[in-house]
């Protein structure tokens, strides 16, 4: 691999950090906001690896200020943030917290002073438990309380921001959420999978639709997880359990929006989608976005299923391969990320692309007031070489962001796997930035 230089990537390229409301804000019932789905899920009992919460997570909601200053210290143009539906809507529709509003519009007054761009979220995973309560995504009254919320949040931010992504990562909410249970709101339910899935694409161009209406100029995306699959065996069994894992993970959300319905013919399963369908549908859910967020982490395999024909359902497998393993288990294939980027470049060759996240947990330790963290450095230096060959062989690659700024809460594994930037003492709320922040900040210069 050639030395990376910032110029490699070109002038207008967006660097950037990545964080999300639930994982950092804390404050979690502070100044009128309502509870929020995974409120409701980490008060529960055992569904949290280190039994945590994001009560407090990193307290953002009172150092948002100092966070950002860091941003732009460690040299980066743009803060990636996302909206807690339920602190601007407590109970998700109707009423207006403004304190909530006012929390989110010091923050990107604070990036537009420190000389950051403030790209902003709209869903990153925080329903109002009042909507769940109503059926949550499976309802398809959730179209319009979508359509509520994101109209207030477009008519507080929208004269100052300008980038903004409707979703983050569907599958990981509706498949981790909804189908394995192991997210909030914690339902292993097909029925609320499918209806869900269907929801959350309408809502896809629902959202954009208002946020073109209401924000002059502006730039709308979405955000996926593209997971590549991998086989362990090349037998027609181990392709098409590849490919229905690809189905599920992959084009259920991509395709709808690109106006090619949902992959059935792959996963039969999918088929069920099509109860949730209302005439006028195979119009409403067409987006043409400006830009696609690709997110990467690693490659995910596929077995075929130990009960014959339900070779529909993917078997997930992670066979440690002689690759270097994450603190969340996952295998570091960094060229994973350039197949990411060609597999949604292949749907619309004129669609700009943004890798909206990537990065990697490892286990950190402070010693001497100092993180050294070489192995992160080393992935995010390869994965870099990758979004330079998309480029160089003509992917209209725009932007990179970090995910994550700032070590976080991490969903189900709780604080344990850390993929920040910048170490987070989770007792004093002390930052340290790691080597690998000290990496970008030279690069980045
Ligand atoms: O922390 C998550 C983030 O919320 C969504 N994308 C993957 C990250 C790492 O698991």
């Amino acid at each position: 691999m050639s030395e990376l230089a910032r110029t490699d990537f070109g002038d207008d390229f967006t660097w950037g950090v990545a964080h999300a409301s639930y994982q950092v804000e804390g404050a979690w019932d502070a100044d009128g906001k309502g509870p929020s789905i995974w409120d409701t899920f980490t008060h529960g009992k055992g569904r949290i690896r280190d039994k945590s919460t994001g009560d407090v997570a990193c307290d953002f909601y009172h150092r948002y200020d100092d966070d950002t200053a860091l941003v732009r210290d460690l040299g980066f143009d743009a803060q990636r943030f996302s909206i807690s539906w339920p602190r601007v809507l407590p109970t998700g529709t109707g009423r207006v917290n403004r304190a909530g509003l006012d929390f989110y519009s010091r923050v990107v007054d604070s990036c537009l002073e420190h000389g950051v761009e403030p790209w902003v979220t709209l869903y990153h995973w925080d329903l109002p438990e009042a909507l769940q309560q109503r059926g949550g995504w499976a309802n398809r009254d959730v179209i319009g309380w979508f359509e509520e919320y994101v109209g207030v949040v477009a008519d507080a931010l929208g004269d100052r921001v300008k980038d903004w992504m409707v979703f983050n990562e569907p599958c990981s909410f509706m498949v981790v959420g909804h189908l394995a249970g192991v997210h909030a709101p914690g339902t292993r339910s097909l029925r609320r999978f499918l209806a869900g899935t269907h929801h959350v694409n309408l809502c896809q161009s629902a959202g954009a639709s208002v946020l073109r209406a209401k924000v002059a100029d502006a730039n709308v995306g979405t955000t996926h997880i593209i997971s590549p699959m991998a086989t362990k065996a090349d037998t027609p069994k181990h392709r098409r359990a590849a490919a229905a894992l690809d189905a599920f993970a992959n084009r259920i959300f991509l395709e709808p929006n690109f106006g090619l319905g949902y992959p059935t013919e792959a996963a039969g399963l999918l088929k069920g989608v099509e109860r949730y369908f209302k005439p006028g549908d195979d119009e409403a859910i067409k987006v043409d976005w400006d830009f696609l967020g690709v997110q990467y982490y690693t490659r995910q395999q596929a077995r075929p299923a130990p009960i014959p024909g339900l070779h529909a359902v993917p078997w997930i497998r992670h066979d440690y391969r002689n690759y270097e393993i994450t603190a969340m288990g996952w295998e570091v294939q960094p060229d994973g990320l350039y197949e990411s980027l060609a597999k949604v470049h292949a749907y619309d060759p004129e669609l700009t692309l943004v890798v909206t996240e990537n990065g990697a947990a490892f286990p950190d330790k402070v010693e001497a007031g100092r993180v050294h963290d070489p192995r992160r450095t080393a992935f995010y230096q390869a994965h870099l070489a990758e979004v330079r060959r998309a480029i160089a062989d003509g992917m209209p690659v725009d932007g990179y962001f970090c995910w994550s700024l700032m070590d976080n809460f991490e969903w189900a594994e709780g604080y344990g796997p850390r993929f920040g930037l910048t170490y987070v003492d989770f007792d004093t709320q002390e930052r340290i930035v790691k080597d690998s922040g000290r990496w970008f900040r030279d690069f980045l210069a």
